[in-house]
């Protein structure tokens, strides 16, 4: 694993270097993860509010799909961070739509796509990303910590997603500290948020805690909040909301 881990630094420094000058020349990072602690401080919760067009689950979300105009509203909303989904094959997303929404909004932007690669690790960071997703169970250990420290050399933070124990046990082995806790079963596309009370007790306090999938009323957030995850990712039912401001009003609690 020491070997391993050592030609994937190696491979990462080679592909870094290829793109030096574009690197260079990349927006500034704005800081995820201390906006989404005092968000946790400020509020009940810290949310990350997604923007989201279709899932493969549910098809199209929304209709009158305007990144940058929701990103706004999200912004007025004083959410503490957005997620914007970038992998086209299921979610209908767009690396230009993080892009796009760079230019508008201030808040820190997460990179929503299934990263197995440090090629797509850069592409996030030119197109705007000051984070980004990693899902321990589409990864072996030395992948993601390998990706996690590129991202982090690049001056990102990862939210790291997990579903089960052995994701857990990932996470917690490369020091994460942002955890995803997903309450979607990836198999069955069914959501339960109980099991964000099924992990959470088992990860550290100083780690920031995210309840992501199936948040959809101020019950939903109540409960994950006396779980004691410390903010939720959101997608779907604040695209389906007519109100964003209302809605993230309602899951703040
Ligand atoms: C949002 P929801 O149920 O609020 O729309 O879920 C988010 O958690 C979900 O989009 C998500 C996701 C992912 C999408 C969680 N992990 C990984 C793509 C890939």
């Amino acid at each position: 694993a020491v070997k391993r881990q050592e030609a994937e630094i190696l491979r990462n420094y080679y592909i870094e270097n290829n793109y030096r000058a574009e690197l260079r020349q990349a927006l500034p990072v704005r800081n995820f993860y201390q906006n989404l602690k005092e968000h946790s401080r400020t509020y009940k919760l810290a949310i990350i509010a997604e923007v989201k067009k279709a899932s493969p689950s549910k098809g199209i979300i929304r209709e009158d799909f305007n990144p940058t105009e929701i990103a706004n509203e999200y912004a007025e909303s004083d959410v503490a961070a957005i997620s914007v989904l970038t992998d086209t094959e299921f979610f209908k997303g767009d690396f230009k739509y993080l892009q796009q929404i760079r230019k508008h909004v201030q808040l820190p932007l997460l990179c929503k796509d299934f990263i197995i690669s440090p090629y797509q690790v850069i592409h996030a960071r030119l197109h705007g990303a000051d984070a980004i997703l990693l899902i321990a169970k589409i990864l072996e250990k030395e992948d993601l910590m390998g990706l996690y420290q590129f991202a982090t050399d690049l001056g990102m933070d990862c939210l790291i997603e997990i579903h089960d124990g052995l994701d857990l046990e990932k996470a917690l082995s490369i020091e994460a500290k942002i955890i995803g806790i997903n309450n979607r079963n990836l198999d069955t596309f069914e959501t339960d948020i109980k099991n964000t009370e099924k992990w959470l007790k088992h990860i550290p306090e100083q780690i920031i805690t995210i309840s992501e999938s199936g948040i959809h009323n101020a019950a939903d957030s109540k409960q994950v909040n006396e779980y004691g995850a410390n903010g939720i990712l959101v997608g779907e039912s604040l695209m389906r909301s007519k109100s964003i401001s209302e809605k993230v009003k309602e899951l703040r609690l």
